[in-house]
């Protein structure tokens, strides 16, 4: 008998480049579709389309550079994912004029169960959708990070992999998730060594072959402690009491 079971999380992709979407196979997350933990499927934005060139773009009004995805296709698009879903989706459009997206994002979006991603490329999608689109989805327009791509595509992949690794049976090792947990505290994390003990002349650290824990403990905190301060001047402020 063959044991199947409702993933935790499904997503539903749209973007007229749907060949991005291979790569999702490849990672962690491509075992945990397969083990049904997670499923997703990717639409091609054009099957919405009806004209003998399969047009998803036009002249932006008010003038300006570049051109603007049309809303039609959008919208059939973004009607039949909901509709053929029970429950209310959420959708995530990637912007750069989006909330940034952090790891307690992807905390959130990990327990919401049915998520839809709109990929935008041009100047954007024209705004109507994502009003309209709030009537049957919880709308969410998001921002990777402050530097400029040219589409939502690698946005999408990359807050994708975030989120799905923190449902249960993703990673299959749950040591992982509870040692970022309490690593998550705020700090960077400290360099990591593996062997041979000598490389090109470089030593490991010694304290890290001693077996003494606490010693270990103390030097990996203080690496922290250093690197935050030196590159992230922003986080290792947010640490500062006053
Ligand atoms: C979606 C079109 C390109 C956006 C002109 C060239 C996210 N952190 C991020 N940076 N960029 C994006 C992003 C860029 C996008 C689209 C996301 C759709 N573009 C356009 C407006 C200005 N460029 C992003 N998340």
């Amino acid at each position: 008998m063959s044991l199947t079971r409702t993933p935790r999380l499904s997503f539903d992709i749209v973007t007229i480049f749907p060949a991005y979407f291979d790569a999702l196979e490849l990672s962690l997350l491509g075992k945990a579709r397969a083990n049904g933990v997670l499923s997703w499927r990717v639409h091609d934005l054009r099957e919405w389309t009806y004209d003998r060139h399969r047009t998803v773009d036009d002249t932006p009004y008010g003038g300006g550079a570049g051109m603007v995805m049309k809303p039609e296709p959008w919208g059939e698009a973004l009607d039949a994912i909901a509709a053929a879903g029970v429950d209310r989706p959420t959708l995530i459009v990637p912007t750069p004029a989006g909330e940034p997206f952090r790891q307690a994002t992807a905390q959130e979006l990990a327990s919401v169960g049915r998520l839809v991603f709109a990929c935008g490329r041009y100047e954007g999608i024209d705004a109507r959708v994502a009003e309209d689109a709030a009537q049957r989805y919880d709308v969410r327009e998001i921002s990777l990070g402050d530097y400029v791509l040219n589409g939502g595509e690698v946005a999408v992949l990359a807050m994708i992999e975030a989120i799905g690794r923190l449902v249960p049976g993703v990673i299959g090792n749950a040591d992982s998730l509870v040692e970022e947990s309490h690593s998550d505290d705020g700090l960077l994390e400290y360099p990591v060594y593996t062997k041979p003990a000598t490389w090109r002349g470089r030593e490991v650290p010694e304290v890290l072959l001693s077996g003494n824990h606490a010693a270990i403990a103390a030097w990996r905190r203080e690496r922290s402690r250093e690197r935050t301060q030196q590159r992230r001047p922003d986080l290792w402020a947010a640490q500062q009491p006053e």
